[in-house]
């Protein structure tokens, strides 16, 4: 006989029924308000009260230790990104297999014996430390470099000579969401620093940041001495990252006040500064609004090639000529595509444009010239997206790395003066024991609520049945103009290969998959679509076969932590699991911490009472209840988050949990568990070390295979 289902006992913890909140005359209860403070004992007693139920239920399920030594194994193959070529030597990042951190080696040519540059891994035990960013000096010869500890935000820049791998005594501290970059004189370089603030600043402090500064460091001199560039006193949120000009003659100033594809231009004439950098500089305001979006490609003399969505939603290449700059002289380079959108472009060797496209989700590689912007070739390219690309105006070759579903990685290579050659495989790696053939990707186009087209990956075994008898992890993101193209999972192999799953990536909308219309479409008062396709994905997995409701889990990270949460709030009967990660929670207060501010351009902000009014409707601390109805329960509920998180605070995750715990959890009918796992010397996801990354896959596969009762298959 077949035990009756057990409900879960939580831990009990305070609400403060005291704790209310005015929006435009509407009382909204916030009782664990007292879970925002990181620091207090009674916070740090709810993440040990949450950390020892869910641990030990995770270590239960048997298909942990399988799935574990199975990841393992898999992930265990060599990881190579495209070499690119500084001064006279070429580099490249390596990971052997399981290094925590990648490793940057050096070589002569490309012929020659490469060697260790740079090994993150020396830095901690754990592999805790890792590279965030960095930048060699225009003739090769020194390297900046940022480091970041246990996943934080917060970087520290180092500097090293090149040519004997000398560590230099210059150390830059409360640097976050910075340029680096060189002038050509080798002098010194551009890195953005927030001012101390009260307190600590580890990444686990959630003080919000406001007024970034941008700094010239001259090497050899302490940070103290650094030349203050550009401030904005008057616009706490604007964030001003530089760039030097390919010929080294300007300084290219991006101004953003958020996360839209907006900013302000403004350059300055190095030419012009005959006594060097020593101050904030004579900025020339070429574009002085957040009307769109300017990115420096390229210049000859005084004709500046940019990317820009300026009335071209996908993207086009437009010439503006700094000695006559007004919009009327602008010329359009490479007019815009009418349905794929232009996602990034490169000059190389002198006179050419390297030009990526995305098309119905799938990556286009093609050869313009910078004069004309005519059309010269386009790359071979298989189903999937180009994930690395090396290439510069002062050198003839170029490399990309190509990845897919079911191709770890190809990296091509290919000189341009040498043209009637076609690119040749510079790298192709293989994973042992996973043969791809036996597997395939199909692209699909499902009809949401409101009748729009969602692009919708979905990989699975030949020749299954689809008789709604498999289970499907489902995973969305849908937001900030972020596009999600195929990519190369292990752990989500492991689960189609061993779980007998479904894998479906939906193209949700907020994303980028259509140019800016696709993210507009997602947005402010618009959220709600990303729910509503997501939801519309579930059902289709249902309706063709693929999957049934009580099989189908649904994951996301970040914003896509936010979709998963809503998703569950308003269907909980669609999804047998879902699994949220390091997810915005609370949308009426996630402007208050670190940099939430720069999300309302997405979410909008509670201070306004239009906005208030979308929040509060989809928030997902703010909609959990008991479904009463034909006893429905919640899906089973795994939250992920970390300490050191500082992109999204962990409170999110904190107060839904506890939320869901309080309603839900006591509800006779909730039998699925409601968890969260909160892991220490962790952050958002950046530079998270492999052994890490390891066991969040096998708790995150172990929940659903425990929760759907699904059986390993060897
Ligand atoms: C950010 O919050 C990025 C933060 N950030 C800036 C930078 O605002 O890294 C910025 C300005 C200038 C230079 C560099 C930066 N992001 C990035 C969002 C999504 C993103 C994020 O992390 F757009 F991809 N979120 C977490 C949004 C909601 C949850």
């Amino acid at each position: 006989m077949q035990q009756p289902p057990q409900t879960f006992t939580y831990p009990e913890f305070s609400r403060d029924d005291s704790a209310i909140d005015d929006y435009h005359g509407v009382k909204v209860c916030d009782p664990y308000r007292w879970l925002e403070d990181p620091d207090s004992e009674q916070t740090k007693a709810f993440v040990e009260a949450q950390n020892k139920l869910t641990m030990p239920f995770l270590e239960k399920c048997p298909a942990r230790r399988l799935f574990k030594e199975r990841m393992t194994e898999l992930y265990d193959y060599p990881k190579y990104s495209c070499h690119f070529k500084k001064g006279n030597r070429y580099f490249y990042f390596y990971n052997s297999g399981l290094q925590n951190q990648r490793v940057i080696y050096v070589q002569d040519s490309l012929e020659d014996e490469p060697r260790v540059f740079l090994d993150p891994n020396t830095f901690s035990e754990d592999g805790t430390i890792a590279l965030q960013g960095s930048a060699f000096s225009e003739d090769g010869e020194y390297f900046a470099y940022g480091l970041s500890s246990s996943g934080s935000d917060w970087v520290t820049i180092k500097f090293m000579k090149v040519c004997n791998q000398e560590e230099l005594p210059d150390v830059l501290e409360r640097v976050k969401f910075s340029c680096m970059s060189w002038t050509h004189d080798g002098v010194g370089i551009f890195y953005n620093c927030y001012l101390k603030q009260e307190g600590k600043s580890d990444g686990t402090e959630t003080s919000t940041n406001l007024h970034q500064k941008l700094f010239y460091h001259v090497l050899g001199t302490d940070q103290s001495q650094d030349v203050l560039c550009a401030e904005f006193p008057d616009e706490p949120k604007w964030m001003g990252g530089a760039e030097v000009s390919d010929d080294g003659r300007y300084v290219i100033l991006s101004i953003r006040e958020g996360c839209d594809p907006v900013n302000r231009l403004w350059f300055c004439d190095l030419h012009k500064q005959s006594n060097g950098i020593t101050g904030i500089l004579p900025w020339v305001k070429l574009i002085d609004n957040f009307k769109a979006e300017y990115d420096y490609i390229t210049n000859e003399g005084t004709v500046f090639t940019f990317k820009t969505n300026r009335n071209a939603a996908n993207y086009k290449l437009i010439n503006i000529d700094f000695s006559d700059p007004g919009e009327s002289n602008w010329k359009d380079l490479v007019p815009e595509h009418d349905k794929d959108v232009l996602e990034w472009v490169s000059c190389v060797h002198s006179k050419f444009l390297v030009l990526c496209y995305l098309h119905d989700v799938k990556n286009g590689l093609q050869l313009h010239e910078l004069a004309t912007g005519s059309h010269l070739k386009t790359f071979p390219l298989d189903v999937g997206s180009i994930v690395g690309f090396s290439g510069k105006k002062k050198h003839s070759e170029i490399f990309y790395h190509f990845t897919s579903f079911l191709s770890p990685g190809i990296i091509y290579h290919y000189d341009l003066t040498k043209d009637t050659q076609e690119p040749r495989v510079f790298r192709e790696v293989t994973v042992k024991g996973f043969d791809p053939s036996d597997y395939q990707t199909v692209q699909v186009f499902y009809p949401s609520k409101d009748g729009t087209k969602i692009p919708m990956f979905i990989v699975h075994k030949k020749g299954i049945t689809l008789d709604g008898s498999h289970p499907a992890f489902l995973y969305g993101y849908g937001g900030f103009n972020i596009s999600i193209t195929p990519s190369y999972s292990v752990s989500r192999l492991i689960f189609v290969r061993h779980l007998g799953g479904i894998l479906a990536i939906a193209n949700i909308r907020g994303g980028g998959e259509y140019g800016e219309t696709w993210h507009k479409a997602g947005i402010l008062d618009k959220k709600q679509n990303c729910f509503d396709d997501m939801q519309c994905a579930a059902e289709y997995l249902i309706k063709k076969g693929y999957s049934s409701p009580q099989k189908i889990t649904i994951n996301g990270g970040s914003n896509g932590g936010l979709l998963v949460a809503a998703c569950a709030n308003q269907r909980p009967e669609l999804f047998g699991c879902a699994i949220a990660q390091v997810g915005v929670m609370d949308m009426l207060k996630f402007h208050k911490f670190t940099i939430g501010h720069a999300w309302t351009t997405d979410y909008g902000c509670s201070d306004n009472k239009e906005h208030f009014e979308w929040l509060y409707k989809y928030s997902p601390l703010h909609n959990v209840r008991v479904h009463e109805e034909d006893g429905k329960q919640y899906p089973a509920m795994l939250l992920l988050t970390a300490d050191h998180d500082d992109r999204v605070v962990p409170l999110h995750s904190l107060k839904f949990i506890a939320t869901l715990q309080h309603i839900v959890g006591r509800s006779p009918q909730q039998t699925n568990p409601l968890l969260i796992h909160v892991d220490t010397k962790a952050g958002h996801g950046a530079g998270k070390p492999t052994a890490k990354v390891i066991e969040e896959v096998s708790d995150t596969f172990a929940f659903i295979a425990q929760c759907l009762n699904l059986s390993w298959v060897e």
